[in-house]
């Protein structure tokens, strides 16, 4: 245990409990054995290092010391399974916010789960949930932010750092602190059935935002114009086609 546990946060609930490790396979995987513990809703894990980090689709994520690794757990049953995507975006909206602010960058948000800074990514979001038809049991939602860490040579092409970025070290644990209070902030707004900040700060950060994209989704392909999202967390884009709302897929701006 360390500097991660010492963040003075005034947070009601996000952060409360804090558990800090020099090494781990993966946050995520940590979170869900204390979720099978009854870890309080809040509970946040944090690594130096990931042996393990995981992406998307058992993509791995390269996480060296330097980086922030860390996790929330949720216990989210107000918000129905489909619209289990507001979480990703409460949490990709609150780290962009979060370095814009601390690090005086432009990060913007690329649906559903990237920061890019320019057209490199920054941050990456990967969240892992228990759910049935209309009910979300337990949400992890795992967040990893190149802060002060190195890139390996396949990420240095399209991946960036807040050090490479701005030339100089941040805290882990001031960009820790704003992340967290900015969470709980829309995690709250979302528990009240609040979406609109949720799709006005989201449009106002999108880094896709009326751009013709490509999603990839499993074989299928789409290009389309970015129309915004709807209420649900859905990408709507409009293609030759008509209106499409996507639900998960790969985008890439055209
Ligand atoms: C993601 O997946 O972007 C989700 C990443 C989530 C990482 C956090 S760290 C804390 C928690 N614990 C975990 O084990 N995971 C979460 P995806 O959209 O599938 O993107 C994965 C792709 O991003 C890889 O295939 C690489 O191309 C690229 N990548 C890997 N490491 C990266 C890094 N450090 N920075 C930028 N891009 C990276």
């Amino acid at each position: 245990m360390g500097k991660y546990t010492e963040l003075d946060l005034d947070t009601e609930i996000i952060g409360k409990r804090i558990f800090h490790f020099d090494e781990l396979s993966s946050t995520n995987n940590f979170s869900r054995e204390l979720v099978e513990k009854g870890a309080e809703e809040g509970t946040v894990v944090v690594a130096d290092e990931q042996t393990m980090g995981k992406g998307r689709k058992e993509r791995t994520w390269y996480s060296p010391r330097g980086g922030l690794w860390f996790s929330i757990i949720l216990y989210p049953n107000f918000i129905q399974t489909d619209r289990s995507i507001l979480l990703t975006m409460a949490a990709s909206i609150s780290t962009a916010e979060s370095i814009n602010a601390l690090a005086d960058v432009e990060g913007k948000i690329k649906w559903p789960n990237d920061v890019l800074i320019g057209k490199k990514k920054v941050c990456g979001i990967l969240t892992e949930m228990e759910a049935d038809v209309d009910e979300i049991h337990h949400a992890i939602i795992g967040i990893g932010l190149n802060v002060n860490n190195e890139l390996n040579q396949d990420l240095e092409e399209k991946a960036t750092t807040l050090l490479k970025e701005t030339g100089r070290n941040l805290s882990g644990e001031d960009v820790l602190r704003a992340i967290l209070g900015n969470f709980e902030d829309l995690y709250f707004r979302l528990k009240n059935r609040g979406t609109r900040q949720i799709k006005k700060r989201w449009s106002d950060l999108s880094a896709i935002h009326q751009k013709e994209v490509l999603v990839e989704k499993g074989s299928k392909k789409i290009q389309g114009k970015v129309e915004g999202i709807d209420d649900r967390g859905r990408l709507v884009l409009r293609s030759e086609a008509g209106e499409h709302s996507i639900m998960t897929g790969d985008v890439e701006i055209l």
